[in-house]
């Protein structure tokens, strides 16, 4: 049996507005129209700002290192080492090769760099310069040669010092103090300033999710990211005020995030209600943590850990927390999340800034089909061959007859001439 402690509020994440499309797509309208100067008329029109340079400039870069506490710049470093290390191992993985499939037929596997890219970095709240990290170094390490960064101004014009310096130090090429839905469109199509990508990647708030909607097609781009979700799986083995804090560490990000937890034990998930609710008296970010948790939070209760299973599978979330008893040893049974993270010390909070994970994560059940952000997003696996005369001889005729039966005369004699030294080929069929 499957019981639902909080009220049930399946709430769908809000579609997105036809009022919210329209207003995206003139502004991407206006952005290829008009270049920089829509971008300079919808910085001062949404981010209250007259931008006098679009592009962030070197002599700005080293201006906010010198605002910076060297245990900041540390802090950078020390996740940029991590978030680098874990890219470069993905990267191992993605192997190129060649093999003789048929005498004769060479097949084989390139992994090729897109060319430029741009990383959007939400402003916001809270400006979170791991989301920098997280968008520039895989594309970095996949060898990516443009690296364009937008992120939204401050109302000086400037960049968050500490998100500038990590993007800098991360390995963007170009900076702009660019965002909303004008940046992606920027990226997307060019302005004078910023020249366009081929790929754009980085979460956003709905205008920018709405925007890289839009514009897919015309570039790739990684995924629509919404707001951050946590499930916690847990039995009656966890601890009350772990599993607390790491639905409220999630909660705080926004009022629509979603913070679940799925437990095997009632009475743990009275528990752990009750622990929320003593966590919040003291959460200086209770506000927004509470507000999301009583919105969108959902405490589960099954009988059975299979059930926990099959129901955490079913919600898909973008980060999975399981917390049962030997955890590693459930690993296969979980086959929808962003990212796992196994046992009770494996705080998701320390993925989303520093263990070297990617925090790009799928979010609204995107898991079910696809993972998130990784060196993998800034590469192209393609396929070559290389078929010589007596793998002709083994494959042509197959292509002759099919390409007979469709019809396709044209794809026959490419087949046949190879093959016969003629166009037509005698069709007994
Ligand atoms: N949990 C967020 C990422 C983040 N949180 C960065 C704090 N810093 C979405 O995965
Ligand atoms: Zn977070």
């Amino acid at each position: 049996m499957i019981e639902f402690l909080k009220e049930e509020q399946k709430q769908a994440i809000e579609s997105e507005s036809s009022k919210l499309q329209n207003t995206v797509s003139s502004i991407i309208e206006e952005v290829k129209n008009d270049g920089d100067l829509a971008l300079r008329a919808y910085s001062a029109k949404f981010d209250q700002v007259e931008l006098e340079d679009l592009k962030v400039s070197n002599d700005a870069i080293l201006h906010a290192k010198k605002q910076l506490p060297l245990s900041l710049i540390e802090d950078i470093q020390f996740s940029i080492e991590r978030i680098k290390a874990f890219a470069e191992a993905q990267r191992r993985t993605l192997t190129e090769f060649e093999q003789e499939m048929d005498p004769g037929v060479h097949l084989g596997q390139k992994v090729i760099p897109i060319e430029s890219v741009g990383a959007y970095v939400p402003g916001g709240r809270y400006p979170l310069l791991s989301s920098a990290q997280m968008a520039i170094i895989p594309a970095k390490i996949a060898e990516v040669k443009n690296i364009r960064v937008c992120t939204p101004p401050t109302k000086a014009g400037t960049i968050h010092p500490a998100v500038l310096y990590a993007a800098h130090l991360s390995g963007a090429d170009e900076i702009f103090p660019v965002g909303g839905a004008q940046a992606i469109a920027a990226l997307a199509y060019g302005t004078e300033t910023i020249q366009p990508v081929n790929k754009i990647t980085g979460p956003g708030n709905r205008f920018v999710t709405e925007a890289k909607r839009q514009v897919h097609g015309v570039v790739g781009i990684d995924l629509l990211a919404g707001p951050s979700e946590v499930l916690v799986v847990a039995d009656e083995t966890a601890k009350t005020a772990y599993v607390a804090a790491d639905l409220l560490a999630q909660s705080e990000h926004d009022v629509h995030t979603q913070a679940i937890l799925v437990t095997t034990s009632r009475e743990f998930a009275f528990a752990v209600m009750k622990e929320v609710e003593n966590q919040l008296q003291t959460l200086s970010t209770a506000e927004l943590a509470r507000a999301s948790w009583e919105k969108r939070g959902q405490v589960i209760v099954t009988d059975t850990l299979d059930e926990a299973i099959q129901v955490t599978n079913d919600l898909a979330s973008e980060h999975l927390h399981v917390q049962i008893k030997d955890a590693p040893q459930h690993i296969d049974k979980f086959t929808n999340y962003g990212s796992l993270f196994l046992g009770e010390n494996s705080s998701v909070v320390y993925a989303d800034k520093v263990s070297g994970t990617n925090h790009i994560l799928p979010t609204n059940q995107a898991a079910k089909f696809t993972g998130g952000v990784w060196v993998g997003t800034f590469l192209k696996v393609v396929t070559y061959q290389r078929i010589e005369k007596k793998g002709v001889q083994t494959i042509a005729p197959h292509c002759v007859r099919q390409s007979h039966r469709e019809g396709l005369i044209g794809h026959l004699r490419s087949a046949n001439i190879r093959l016969e030294g003629k166009l037509d080929a005698d069709m007994e069929e």
